[in-house]
């Protein structure tokens, strides 16, 4: 049950708001205090409260607000979020970029369609071996020189291509990766080498 659910859930029971137990359940001080502040406005006489319980309401609608934006933020692990991409960096094991994307998929996500290229690569600097490999989430396997994320949609970005590829070398050519040890930015390889890959959570 989402946060907010809980505290709706308790509202509907206003016998049963302990502001202790939700302080222990959600560590959200303001939100605490707001359900605190309405459950005072609805202990007090009819007729005068009806105002202070109002504002008491708009403060708990808030709260909850904060709550949202808060968990719509924050990446369901293994992914960590990294601009605005849920990230997960797969270390563990070396595949081909078909089982690369079934390990994605197993995780409820799919290889990487990075927002923000110079940004993953950065970050994979400073966390891996100078000279790594990954899979991202584009490839021709479908027609050749039709570069396509796994999304379906036409990989646009031209200035991400290393110089002087795709060049679907010895005819065999239709996965994308990022090669740390040279210039870094993307390759066209053989979809059959092992390397590790990025992992994306497309529902973030
Ligand atoms: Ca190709
Ligand atoms: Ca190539």
């Amino acid at each position: 049950m989402a946060p907010w659910h809980l505290v709706v859930a308790l509202l509907t029971l206003p016998g049963l708001i302990n502001a202790s137990k939700i302080t222990e359940t959600l560590n959200t001080p303001s939100l605490v205090k707001a359900i605190s502040n309405l459950t005072e406005a609805i202990r007090q006489p009819c007729g005068s409260r009806e105002s202070t319980e109002n504002e008491h309401i708009q403060e708990l609608k808030k709260a909850i607000k904060a709550l949202e934006d808060r968990d719509s933020d924050s990446c369901k692990p293994p992914f960590f979020r990294l601009g605005n991409d849920c990230l997960y960096v797969n270390l563990l094991t070396k595949k081909n970029w078909k089982d690369s994307r079934l390990l994605c998929r197993a995780f409820g996500g799919d290889l990487a369609i990075p927002t923000d290229l110079t940004k993953l690569i950065n970050y994979l600097r400073k966390t891996t071996a100078w000279n790594d490999r990954f899979w991202l989430g584009a490839s021709d396997i479908e027609r050749e020189g039709d570069w396509r994320w796994v999304n379906g949609s036409r990989m646009n970005r031209p200035e991400w291509w290393t110089a002087g590829e795709p060049n679907n070398a010895g005819n065999g050519e239709d996965c994308i990766d990022i090669e740390l040890e040279y210039l870094p930015l993307l390759f066209d390889t053989n979809c059959e080498q092992s390397f590790y890959c990025v992992c994306q959570d497309t529902k973030h």
